[in-house]
């Protein structure tokens, strides 16, 4: 494995981007085998990564383990700390690099990225470097049989080596979610992102190095998952803890391969999410609320709703006003004007996201608005592209209604009674988030205190305060991250009892 030292990268410069290697130990590194990295807006293959083999996953867990054992096993609170803040200032100092990237890997419209990706790629960092310094620690006196006392009290100590498997929709935010309190609590971590949209994390590798922090803590590995580099990562003996975001079929195989050596697991897996809308509600604000909730990134959020349960008397107006907004939506290139709308992140989605329009015309859906690919020219006619598609007549148990899509597409069903929202709502295999529009504040507490989910909002969505513990019910997770959740996962307590 022949090292490529990270200030040499200069004299890749436009490479840097295009030729996405592997990152062990702060450096690029040759070897593996290359694969292309596609831009979904055009089509086109906009640079190529290099597929980790067993030699280079090996080299990254040990190179982890080793930063363990080193200055970073050793290093203070306020150290780690300091250090993730330079992380954060190193993603804002490249931002337009972060963003180019973002947009590259995965067509998403310029205004999206800028305003929702690396913003939070750089927040997640801040927020975790706050939240493992501001946790309290336990203790408990007691009185002991022989009449004495004794003191316990809970320390937390870093897992060891963290494997982080990430998916497309969102890449630098979903991946540094992950890598920002693991980092926070002493961690050293191995990322596998999605081969389709590897560049933010090799970017912040860059950054990593930039900020000081020591050789080791931050790798990543490059490739697919079966058989490729994920598969060897999670199943590595080295790596003591999983975290994934992807599928829930995916979450199945990882867990598979993990159970040989019990490693710790969180998962943020799929969903089917439901959206409520009573007659009390501002329709306006739902309409509005919804439109962004199922459109956004393409319909590609784990959160999207892609089953709206509306009252019967206001349905009419809502979908009006939901068919008003999907057209009004302008897809094309990340960087034109006005462009609000981007493609799905590959072939393969777009095939599958245009079967699932096909079905729902075969399960009897009346098409409120497109179900086709969008006619558009120049670069982008070779894009990905979907139209922005609503449904309305379907039965509740309609394929559609029921399985995880993961495109800019809903189902609008009309209900008569709370009861029945809910138990509509409820009525998935998933549980990862749904929504509530009323103006009644009582029935929105009772109603999303209800939902079987791990996430639920009231009058808003994707509303987001990283604090707050994040993760589904049911077949769309395991665990909770965020705020002192996330501490729990990446560190386990050793109590300490002593005998005064
Ligand atoms: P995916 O499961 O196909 O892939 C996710 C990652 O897992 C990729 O890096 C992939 O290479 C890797 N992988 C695949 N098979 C593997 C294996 N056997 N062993 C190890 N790694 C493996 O998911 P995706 O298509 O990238 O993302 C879309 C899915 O992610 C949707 O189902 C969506 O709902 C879900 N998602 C969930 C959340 C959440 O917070 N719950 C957030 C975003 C996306
Ligand atoms: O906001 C977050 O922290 C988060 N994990 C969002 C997930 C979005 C899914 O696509």
């Amino acid at each position: 494995m022949t090292e490529i030292a990270v200030p040499e990268r200069q004299a890749q410069e436009a490479a840097a981007l295009r030729h996405l290697r592997n990152f062990v130990g702060n450096r690029f590194v040759a070897g593996g085998t290359p694969f292309p990295v596609i831009d979904p807006a055009t089509g086109r293959q906009h640079a190529t990564a290099w597929e980790a083999d067993a030699a280079i996953v090996d080299a990254a867990v040990a190179a982890a383990r080793a930063a363990l054992e080193g200055p970073w096993g050793t290093m203070t609170l306020a150290k780690r700390r300091a250090l993730l803040m330079k992380v954060a200032d190193g993603i804002e100092a490249r931002f337009d690099e972060f963003l180019a990237a973002e947009i590259a890997d995965t067509g998403k419209p310029h205004g999206l990225a800028s305003h929702l990706d690396i913003p939070r790629g750089a927040a997640n960092f801040r927020v975790f470097a706050d939240v493992v310094a501001a946790l309290p620690s336990e203790s408990f006196e007691f009185d002991t049989p022989d009449g004495g006392k004794a003191i316990n009290y809970a320390i937390r100590r870093p897992l060891g080596v963290v494997a982080v498997v990430s998916p497309w929709n969102l890449p630098l935010l979903l991946m540094t979610w992950k890598v920002a309190p693991a980092l926070a609590c002493g961690n050293a971590v191995v990322v596998k992102p999605s081969e389709e949209t590897p560049s933010t994390a090799t970017l912040l590798g860059e950054v990593m190095a930039d900020a000081g922090v020591p050789e080791g803590v931050y790798n990543v590995v490059h490739g697919f998952g079966p058989g490729s580099a994920g598969e060897l990562l999670v199943a590595h003996p080295g790596v003591r803890a999983i975290t994934f975001t992807g599928e829930t079929r995916t979450g199945s195989a990882i867990m598979k391969n993990a159970a040989p050596y019990v490693k710790a697991l969180s998962f943020e897996l799929g969903g089917k999410n439901a959206a409520l809308v009573f007659a009390d509600a501002d329709i306006d604000a739902a309409v509005a609320g919804l439109s962004r909730a199922v459109f956004l990134n393409t319909g590609q959020v784990c959160l999207a709703p892609e089953r709206i349960y509306v009252e019967r008397s206001v349905l009419d107006a809502f979908v009006a006003g939901m068919k008003a907004n999907a057209e009004a939506l302008k897809p094309g290139l990340p960087n034109d004007p006005g462009v609000d709308f981007g493609p799905l992140i590959s072939a393969e989605h777009q095939r599958k996201v245009l079967d699932y329009y096909r079905v729902a015309q075969e399960e009897g859906a009346r098409v409120v608005t497109g179900g086709g690919v969008p006619t558009l020219a120049g670069d982008a006619a070779s894009g990905f592209f979907v139209e922005p598609t609503l449904w309305t007549g379907l039965p509740h148990s309609a394929r559609v209604c029921r399985e995880e899509i993961f495109g800019p597409c809903a189902a609008i069903i009309a209900f008569d009674t709370e009861a029945e929202a809910v138990r509509l709502a409820n009525d998935s295999p998933y549980g990862l988030a749904a929504s509530v529009w009323t103006r009644d504040l009582s029935r929105g507490h009772r109603v999303a205190a209800a939902m079987e989910v791990g996430i639920a909002w009231v009058n808003s969505w994707f509303l987001r305060d990283l604090r707050t513990p994040f993760g589904g019910a049911k077949l769309s997770g395991i665990g909770r991250e965020g705020g002192a959740h996330s501490i729990n996962f990446y560190s386990e307590p050793t109590n300490i009892c002593i005998k005064l």
